[in-house]
């Protein structure tokens, strides 16, 4: 009861780093989740998430990276636990590839540490891989993976520690402005609450959360994940495998070495292109046809990877159509952030992503450049998102 300071929908990976920055800067904060904390019911789930610093998706995502680091190591010192394992990363395609060139025009730009090898150099160094050979490779030492549903528990405890009250297992039913004044109000199914700011973070639910904002723009997609068990494990050992996003014939696959259960992790970007109409209609049965594919990748790529099968799990990416991040104020409403979609590759900026929405529910702003994901590049044809310039 009573008025927060600010109010955060999705206690998931940026929900969580939204609580925690605004507890540390003294905020009274509630945060409500439909699900638990952790949970493995939307984006965040699933042991591993790669962690990059040249980034060919956009070079300008490189400086809120390099903060994002910071701010890992930062939450791993005061949880007492590790969050981030560093194995280095590749990005690798043919020459002239998006993901292969754009990773490398990034590691120039901004000067990061990095290395240019053939599909076969490759081979040599983590015998693992087998890319074609005349497919190049960029491998960055500062490359790794992140430990999702540990991170969103080292956020919330630390948010906890600090004072943020979390409500697991309520469901937001409405949310708008407060009568007569500039905050809000949110009614669950347990409760009615005020505050000052909303932080709207619900990931796949965006759509359904703010349909007037992001009710198509914001499209929940099944993704399936594999875990195989290898046939040469030492291979496939964190110290001998760097996490990689490849391009190849097959499509746009990422993967991860052996850890904490036993398997190969790997997955396809946008997996068979089954766009979900609504995140609770998702089929969270996997099918022979998504193993199928994921082996047949595995088969080629990495043959001494792909053994019995290990796991197998369904969880959702957010698009937007270029891809790229929204995160903004709500068009119209100032007291209002939202956050996400992230479009499958977001969660390695969750700590970021907590202070720019701790910062944008504090004064309307922040102290990152975040132009590139403003909500307004969708539809400026709407009369209601064209009185924010
Ligand atoms: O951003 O590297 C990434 C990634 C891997 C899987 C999904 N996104």
């Amino acid at each position: 009861g009573g008025r927060y300071d600010a109010i955060v929908v999705g206690v998931g990976a940026m929900g969580s780093a939204a609580l925690y920055h605004l507890a540390r800067r003294g905020k009274r904060v509630l945060g409500l989740e439909r699900f638990g904390i952790p949970h493995a019911m939307g984006s965040s789930h699933g042991h591993t998430r790669i962690i990059r610093l040249a980034y060919y998706e956009h070079p300008s995502y490189v400086v809120l990276l390099r903060r994002a680091y910071e701010l890992w190591r930062e939450l791993e010192r005061e949880a007492g636990e590790q969050l981030l394992h560093i194995t280095g990363s590749i990005d690798a395609g043919p020459e002239d590839s998006w993901v292969f060139r754009g990773s490398w025009e990034s590691a120039r730009m901004h000067e990061l540490p990095h290395e240019v090898l053939t599909g076969s150099e490759l081979h040599r160094r983590y015998p693992a891989y087998r890319l074609p050979k005349d497919h190049l490779a960029l491998l960055q030492p500062e490359g790794g993976f992140l430990k999702p549903e540990r991170c969103i528990v080292a956020h919330v405890m630390a948010a906890q520690a600090r004072g943020a009250e979390v409500h697991a297992h309520e469901k937001v039913l409405e949310w708008g402005p407060s009568e007569g004044g500039g905050g809000v109000r949110v009614r669950t199914e347990r409760g009615t609450y005020e505050a000052e700011k909303l932080i709207l973070s619900a990931g796949a639910w965006m759509g359904e959360l703010a349909p007037e904002a992001l009710g198509g723009v914001a499209v929940a997609e099944r993704q399936v994940l594999a875990w195989l068990q290898p046939q040469k494990p030492e291979l496939f050992r964190p110290q001998n495998f760097p996490v990689f996003n490849l391009l190849v014939e097959e499509g746009r696959f990422y993967g991860f070495p052996v850890f904490g259960v036993p398997g190969f992790k790997f997955g396809k970007y946008h997996h068979l292109l089954e766009e979900l109409g609504e995140p609770d209609r998702l089929d969270r049965q996997v099918h022979w046809r998504d193993e199928q594919m994921l082996r047949e990748f595995a088969e080629r790529y990495f043959p001494e990877g792909c053994g019995p099968t290990m796991d197998l799990q369904v969880c959702m990416f957010t698009n937007t159509q270029d891809n790229h991040f929204i995160i903004d104020l709500y068009p119209g409403l100032e007291q209002v952030v939202i956050a996400s979609p992230c479009s499958g590759h977001g969660f390695k900026f969750a700590s970021v992503v907590g202070e720019i929405l701790a910062d944008l529910a504090d004064s309307g702003a922040s102290r990152h450049d975040i132009s590139l994901f403003r909500v307004g590049r969708f539809a400026p044809q709407r009369g209601f998102l064209s009185a924010r310039a």
